[in-house]
This record gives structure tokens, C-alpha cells and sequence, in this order.
């Protein structure tokens, strides 16, 4: 724990719901589900609109459908998330050399490498501050929640207590009564389980958790968690903001659009992604033991596999032999919307050859043809289309035959809806220019 509130955490505000609120003008102000449409679909956010009627992430979307049927249920479109996230993260980086992103719309900022005159509250108060204008400039409107504090955990708690679109300081030395009335799930590591033994101990609230010795919280839930949580419940945590992780693997995904079903399409790209792994190995002189990959369904069900070696391996045949062998045992006949090969275990040697040769084991890279933008049999609700008259506009929705959109951008007024038969040739699916960055993932 610092003496000062020097470290921020920032998360943004609904991220894909408020991603597709920017971008579908008729939406804003209304709940808007992210998520899988189909009847297995998850959900994976909620506009803040939608979570007054209890949508929540993970939810099924039948649940979400009964308890709001007068949303907006929409497909993800990644390539406009990563686009906005990428603009964060170059702005954050902007302000800061250590900054730890820990998921698309979420980092911690180290402020004591900012080159602020002082770390006083007032000063990283009006910090933060300007720095949530320019996430909004530079995401054309996004909002993001900001929480300041003298450790991560602090700071991870302080961002969510004023969602959406607050800042929230916790001066140093008040960290122990902000946390003492909370449930003991604020404490990062406690999940369901340890939550349930706590329980059974009579352990809510971290102020009964306070209460606890440390050879009582071992006997509870053992000995490396029972250390932790002594500490945490003391507000106690000194990590690091680590700016680019000490690698624990390394790993390549892609995600798409449109509902990749062509099994031979698939593992294509994944040896591709293998060969892209493997180079980096190389490049980093590490190897790794286990392989695996990780497979985002239609219905944004997230499924990984993953398979271990006697020995590591920074070999591009190796890594994709194994990820397609991981993949035939997935069903993926309902499409599939990311694709990912990591290798993890990494050793930074590679154990030498018993006859001391190094066997040139590359594959020869894969013809893969990125899968079509268009395809006619799969407009989804929410993505991008252009029709020849009207321009530019998304899909509200589609069935036997038809298929109906609004005309409108993030730039113009709420626009129109026309229905057109589902073939029709005026018709395409839209995606921004190519970028060299998105070509390489
Ligand atoms: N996400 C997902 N599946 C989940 C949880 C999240 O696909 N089970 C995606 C959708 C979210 C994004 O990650 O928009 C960011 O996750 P957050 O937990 O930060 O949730 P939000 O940003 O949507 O909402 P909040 O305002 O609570 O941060
Ligand atoms: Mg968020």
C-alpha cells in the first residue's frame, strides 16, 4: 500500500453495448443485449438501459428475452471493439510507460511515472478527470469509470463503486472502512467456492473477515489463499503495474464477424496461428510444453483445450498438429466466432536434441482464404450492411426470406427501416478499410 492514490484503474462503460449505442443512433437511451441471438445464446453485456430490467452477462438470452423483450438483441462486431480498445490503449500508454491492460476495455496506470507535479488527491483527481474527456474523444463518445487508490485492489473497487461514467477517489488511509461493510467477493481470488466456506465460518463482510486470525483463514481455505486474503482483508497489496507481463505464454487469436462452419477454413487459420506462435517462440528464444487453443462459439459460449508435451517446443508443425488434433474433438457445427493457438508452460531454452540437430520441422503455410464477408444466409442482427441506394446501415433483423434494416451511422440521425428479400443483390455486408494491423491478427 503507497502513501499516495497513485494507481488508476479505468474500465469502460458497457463496452459492446455502448460500443453499438455510438454506432446505431435509434439505439442510444435504450436497452441494447449483446451476446449470442440464438436460443442456446450468452449473454456477454447489457446496456445499462437493459440492466434495470436484470440482463446480466453470462446470462442466457431466453432469460434475458423474458425479462426484456423490447431490447435490442444484437451479434458482437469485434472488429469495431478492438478498434475502440486499441484507441484506449494507445492513449493510455500516451500518459503513462506502465500500463497493464487486462482485458479489451479495462487497465491499471502506474501515476508515479505520469510526470505529475504532485500525487496529492487534488492533482491525480483532476488527472483522472481529463484523462476520461479524452477516452470519450478518442472512442467518439465511449464513457469510461475511473477509480483511484493506493493499491490495485483499491483502485479495481473504487471504479466500480460510481459505474457508470464516475470517478472515484479513496484517499489514503480510508482504504479499511471502504472495505469493511463490503461482501468478502470484493476480495480478488475469492470466488463462489471460498465464498461458500467463509460463509459456513460466518464470514460475510471483510470486517468479519477482518476478525479472523491468519492460522484460522489457513485451516479454512489453505495456506497460499489464506495468506492472501489475511492481507487483502487489510487492504494490504503491494503489486506492481506490470506493463508488458513477464510471458507466461504466448498466444494469437482471430476473431470474426461472420460464423466461420468450414472445418478444413478452420484449420487452416489455426495453423496459421500456430506458425505466427511459433515464430514468436523463436523470436523470444522460448519454448513451451502445452499447447492450446480457444474457440468462441455463435452463441459466445467460450470453450478451451489444451494438451501437454513431455518437452517444449517452439516448432510450427508440433504446435499445429496439436491445436487441430485439440479442435476435432469440439462441436463447432453451430459456427464459430474466435479462433486462438497459445502455447504456455514456457521455458526459455529449448531442450537440445539427444543427436544435437535441429530438425527443420516447418509447415508449409497454409493457403487460407479469410472467410467471406458476405453471407447471404446469415445476416445477423446487428451487423454492418451498405445498400446500393441507401447506403450505409445494420441489420434489425432477418427471416424466411427477409431481411429488414436501418439506414443510419454513428454521424447521421436516427435513420430509417426498409425490409428487402434476402437476396437481394443491392444488399452487402459492410466491414471498415483493412488495416495492416487487423491483417496480421
Ligand atoms: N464480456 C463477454 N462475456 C462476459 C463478460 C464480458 O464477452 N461474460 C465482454 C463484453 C463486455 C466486455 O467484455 O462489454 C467488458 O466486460 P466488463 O466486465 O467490463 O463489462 P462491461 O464493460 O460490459 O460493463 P461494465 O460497465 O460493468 O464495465
Ligand atoms: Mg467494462
Amino acid at each position: 500500500m503507497r502513501a499516495h492514490a497513485s494507481l488508476l484503474h479505468l474500465d469502460l462503460d458497457a463496452f459492446f453495448a455502448a460500443v453499438e449505442q455510438r454506432d446505431k443512433p435509434s439505439l442510444r437511451g435504450k436497452p441494447v443485449v449483446v451476446g449470442g441471438v440464438g436460443s442456446r445464446g450468452v449473454v456477454a453485456t447489457a446496456s445499462y438501459e437493459a440492466r434495470k430490467y436484470g440482463v446480466r452477462s453470462a446470462m442466457s438470452t431466453r432469460e434475458a428475452r423474458s425479462r426484456c423483450p423490447h431490447a435490442a438483441f444484437l451479434t458482437g462486431r469485434f472488429h469495431a471493439y478492438r478498434e475502440a480498445s486499441t484507441a484506449v490503449m494507445t492513449l493510455l500508454r500516451s500518459v503513462s510507460p506502465l500500463v497493464e491492460p487486462l482485458s479489451l476495455d479495462e487497465a491499471f496506470i502506474d501515476l508515479e511515472q505520469a510526470g505529475l507535479p504532485d500525487l496529492e488527491v487534488p492533482t491525480v483527481t483532476a488527472f483522472a478527470e481529463e484523462l476520461r474527456g479524452r477516452v470519450s474523444e478518442v472512442t467518439r463518445g465511449l464513457t469510461a469509470s475511473v477509480g483511484l487508490g493506493t493499491s490495485k485492489f483499491i483502485a479495481k473497487v473504487a471504479s466500480d463503486l460510481d459505474k457508470p461514467d464516475g470517478l472515484v477517489v479513496v484517499p489514503p488511509g480510508t482504504e479499511a472502512e471502504l472495505l469493511r461493510p463490503m461482501h468478502v467477493t470484493v476480495i480478488p481470488g475469492v470466488g463462489p467456492a471460498t465464498a461458500e466456506r467463509l460463509r459456513r465460518a460466518g464470514i460475510h463482510t471483510v470486517l468479519d473477515l477482518e476478525a479472523v486470525g491468519l492460522d484460522e483463514l489457513v485451516r479454512l481455505v489453505g495456506k497460499a489463499h489464506g495468506t492472501g486474503l489475511f492481507h487483502l482483508a487489510r487492504a494490504e497489496d503491494d503489486r506492481a503495474v506490470v506493463p508488458e507481463r513477464e510471458a507466461k505464454s504466448v498466444s494469437v487469436e482471430g476473431t470474426y464477424d461472420t460464423d466461420l462452419t468450414d472445418r478444413r477454413l478452420m484449420e487452416g487459420l489455426l495453423t496459421r496461428q500456430a506458425g505466427e506462435v511459433a515464430e514468436r517462440l523463436r523470436k523470444h528464444g522460448l519454448s513451451g510444453r502445452t499447447v492450446s487453443i480457444k474457440v468462441r462459439l455463435h452463441d459466445f459460449t467460450t470453450l478451451s483445450r489444451s494438451s501437454t508435451l513431455h518437452s517444449p517446443t517452439d516448432s510450427t508443425a508440433t504446435i499445429a498438429r496439436l491445436a487441430r488434433g485439440l479442435l476435432t474433438d469440439l462441436d463447432t457445427s453451430g459456427g464459430v466466432r474466435l479462433l486462438g493457438v497459445g502455447v504456455s508452460g514456457l521455458a526459455d531454452w529449448i531442450q537440445e536434441d539427444l543427436f544435437g540437430e535441429t530438425t527443420d520441422e516447418a509447415e508449409e503455410p497454409p493457403e487460407v482464404v479469410e472467410p467471406p464477408s458476405i453471407r447471404r444466409s446469415t445476416w445477423a442482427p446487428g451487423m454492418d450492411v451498405e445498400h446500393a441506394e441507401m447506403g450505409r446501415g445494420w441489420v434489425w433483423g432477418a427471416g424466411r426470406g427477409v431481411v429488414t434494416v436501418r439506414f443510419e451511422t454513428a454521424e447521421s440521425p436516427a435513420g430509417p427501416v426498409r425490409s428487402y428479400p434476402e437476396d437481394d443483390p443491392q444488399l452487402s455486408a459492410w466491414r471498415p478499410p483493412v488495416t495492416e494491423d487487423e491483417q496480421a491478427g
